[in-house]
């Protein structure tokens, strides 16, 4: 049986806020600060039981070995040589946004019924581009099973970020939907990560039905307010579209073309009079996830700065309070991953697929998070201060937190990925 399963990214040993991002406003302003590597794998874990305790499938992506030796050596480097920059992106745990890991089309979008998975190749920015080798010796790790097709990146300069510009809208999970690629040509002062070109060679190598593929364009304003990714201004989940009114270049032309392929479509809107695109990027009231309960129901897993926010509060109390589709808030602290601007929604990837076809041990029920939450309590550093990237005792405790997580979870396969 084919359900949704959503994939988080553990959040790694070397978590720390090194302000990598240009363009990602929580990252740049949390530079500098004091991270807390062990608290925040615990927030992700509480986020994976709360989805649990919802009846949800959950799935883990476990973090890549970092520092990345390999990666400093293809820039005839080494760590203990390295600038401090590169340490700090040969460093960096932003693995754990599991929903910039691939592009998903799921077995009924696709020509040859198989479910396909592109890895991104987060080539715009230097932190993010060398994660792609890692996840991919992941992916074919947990989808080896032949009903899945795991594609190699696609090729530079197209900027490819992965499910995080990309929704897919559909009757059911089970039944052919509708694959909206986002991309961006501008974005004011800030890079536009996710390229046209990009987005319609996955579609390609996925064998999507052309006439069910939507490429459309981000608009400025949402990339230059902050919205690095489409899913910082927009969720879809089955037949609903939860969006910004300012998400889009063209909101008319993509309206009517997602209305004319899937007629029960059920768009949820939010106005900009009520929440700016900033309120918006603030409080990553569309860095959601919205998920399909076991009852029918939708619910919205929301971070705790959307609580906080009082025009963003009202208006999902409204929304709750009247006929709509989305029934349900739950609220979740993941403040660590919020630091650098990453949300409950970037911390997942979701799978439409059959659970008996991936590999179980990137599967989880509470006993194995209890595992996991173990090995992180004892490996995990507490807090990683700037001036610390650089301490060699640091990065043995980071390295050796992995090995002891491979080790207890039993997949030493990755050990050198
Ligand atoms: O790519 N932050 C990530 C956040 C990714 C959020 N993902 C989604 N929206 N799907 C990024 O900007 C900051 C790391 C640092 O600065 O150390 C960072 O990479």
């Amino acid at each position: 049986m084919l359900v949704e399963i959503n994939f988080d990214g553990l959040i790694g040993p070397s978590h720390n806020y090194a302000g990598l991002s240009p363009g990602n406003l929580a990252a740049t302003r949390n530079a500098g600060r004091v991270a807390a590597p062990r608290r925040a794998a615990l927030e992700g874990i509480a986020k994976m039981r709360a989805n649990l305790a919802l009846g949800l499938t959950q799935g883990v992506l476990l973090p890549l070995a970092r520092p990345d030796h390999a990666w400093l050596e293809s820039l005839a480097t080494s760590y203990a040589e390295a600038t401090d920059h590169l340490q700090a992106q040969a460093l960096s745990a932003s693995a754990m946004w599991a929903a910039n890991a691939a592009t998903v089309s799921p077995a009924p979008d696709t020509a040859d019924g198989r479910c396909h998975l592109t890895v991104a190749n987060l080539v715009t920015m230097p932190h993010r581009s060398h994660e792609w080798p890692g996840t991919l010796a992941q992916l074919n790790l947990a989808f080896a099973d032949p009903s899945f097709a795991v594609h190699g990146p696609v090729p530079p300069p197209f900027g490819d970020e992965g499910a995080a510009n990309h929704m897919r809208l559909c009757a059911a999970h089970d039944q052919p939907g509708v694959e909206v690629f986002v991309y961006g040509v501008s974005g004011g002062p800030f890079p536009a990560r996710q390229h046209r070109e990009a987005s319609l060679a996955v579609a390609r190598r996925h064998r999507l039905d052309a006439g069910y593929a939507l490429f459309v364009e981000q608009s400025e304003a949402a990339i230059a307010a902050g919205a690095f990714h489409n899913d910082v201004v927009a969720v879809a989940n089955e037949r609903v579209l939860f969006a910004h009114e300012q998400a889009f270049a063209d909101k008319g032309r993509f309206y009517a073309d997602l209305r004319d392929r899937l007629p029960e479509v059920e768009i949820v809107e939010v106005p900009a009079a009520r929440v700016s695109l900033a309120d918006a990027v603030a409080s990553y009231l569309f860095n959601a996830q919205l998920v399909t309960l076991p009852d029918g129901g939708m619910a919205l897993i929301l971070p705790e700065e959307a609580r906080e926010n009082p025009a963003v509060w009202s208006w999902l109390q409204e929304m709750v309070a009247g006929n709509g589709p989305i029934r349900r808030l739950e609220v979740v602290d993941v403040r660590q991953s919020m630091a650098n601007g990453g949300g409950p929604a970037c911390l997942r990837l979701r799978v439409v697929a059959d659970p008996a076809a991936i590999d179980p041990r990137f599967l989880v029920d509470n006993a194995r998070l209890d595992l996991i939450a173990n090995v992180v309590e004892q490996f995990w550093p507490e807090a990683i201060a700037p001036a610390a990237i650089a301490d060699p005792a640091l990065v043995g405790m980071i390295e050796r937190a992995r090995e002891a997580l491979l080790e207890a979870l039993d997949i030493v396969e990755l050990i050198y990925n």
